[in-house]
């Protein structure tokens, strides 16, 4: 429905109110907007040696894939094109076969998790980010709100809380990450909770990471990761987006087996909060790099879910 104001209304049939969001009822940005030119000349300050991370996976056959996602990459011709001119010249070219955002290193945007918040089925009842329904996100060409295009860049502090170090030890499938692991984890790190400022990201090591490739099959059949008592500390917090060395961030399965990834739609659908999955943090971990410039510009992809691409982290 919509207000006086030309917003949506903030209840839905199961009175649910998460929307309008803070950013405004037409803002399709989420918690991108924390990276104002204030924020991003503050961040430039903590840059210390210049070195560069890259904290992405390559995008390769083999790699763990979730339910029925697809990658296929082919060169056509050997070559793609040639040999041309007097000089024979060749080219090649690659053809790409994938739910590109969603495999691999991937950025949930806005438009990729929403909530049936009233009758199942029913389009203008299904949620997702500052209220925006399916029914005027759907098309068959990209979605028509939402779509990741709309995020500004990430130029932000990164946390990264090392939890596997913390433990000794990688986490389990279904293992919770608590808010006491993360301070415990802070304190071992010499972190204070406090440097964690609003805008920021916080990046978990859970050591699921070393299955990547090695055993796939363990690697999707559930993860460690955050459950909904840190999601609400990192709302609390302000931040502006979650990563792991996970296909999730969050556990799975849920403790309650009730739910169906219930940070996902805490953060996301109801906060506007992204999430970095698959990401690699192995190299900062061995030079003891808790804390990062964290960089990423979402593909421009319009209408798209997710975006795939090389993060980075400078220290
Ligand atoms: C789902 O798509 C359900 O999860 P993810 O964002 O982890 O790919």
């Amino acid at each position: 429905a919509q207000t006086a104001a030309g917003g949506t209304s903030s209840t839905s049939a199961s009175g649910e109110t998460w929307w309008p969001s803070k950013w405004g009822a037409d803002d399709e940005a989420g918690a991108s907007n924390h990276i104002t030119p204030a924020k991003v000349l503050e961040v430039a300050k903590s840059i210390r040696d210049g070195r560069i991370y890259k904290i992405g996976r390559v995008y390769e056959a083999g790699m763990p894939l979730f339910g029925a996602r697809v990658f296929a990459l082919r060169i056509p011709g050997a070559p793609t094109g040639g040999p041309f001119g007097g000089n024979n010249m060749v080219y090649n070219d690659e053809f790409v076969t994938a739910e590109i955002g969603q495999i691999g290193t991937q950025f949930d945007g806005l438009g990729h998790i929403g909530v049936q918040t009233g009758k199942a089925g029913d389009l203008n009842d299904m949620r997702f980010y500052n209220g925006v329904t399916m029914a005027e996100m759907a098309s068959a060409y990209g979605l028509k709100k939402l779509g990741v295009e709309k995020l500004k860049p990430l130029f932000t502090n990164g946390h990264l809380v090392d939890i596997a170090g913390l433990k000794g030890r990688m986490l389990e499938a279904g293992e919770e990450i608590s808010l006491a692991d993360v301070r415990a984890a802070l304190k071992r790190q010499d972190m204070a909770e406090d440097a964690i400022k609003p805008g920021d990201g916080i990046f978990f090591n859970t050591g699921w990471g070393q299955l990547w490739m090695k055993n796939n099959d363990r690697f999707n059949g559930g993860e460690p990761g955050i459950g909904l008592e840190v999601a609400r500390w990192v709302i609390e917090k302000d931040l502006c987006l979650t990563g792991a060395d996970t296909w999730a961030v969050e556990v799975v399965p849920n403790p309650d087996k009730n739910l169906a990834f219930p940070v996902h739609v805490e953060l996301q659908t109801k906060h506007g909060i992204l999430n970095h999955e698959n990401l690699v943090f192995d190299d900062l971990i061995a030079d003891r790099k808790y804390q990062f410039v964290y960089i990423f510009s979402p593909m421009a992809l319009k209408g798209a879910t997710a975006s795939g691409g090389t993060p980075i982290a400078i220290t």
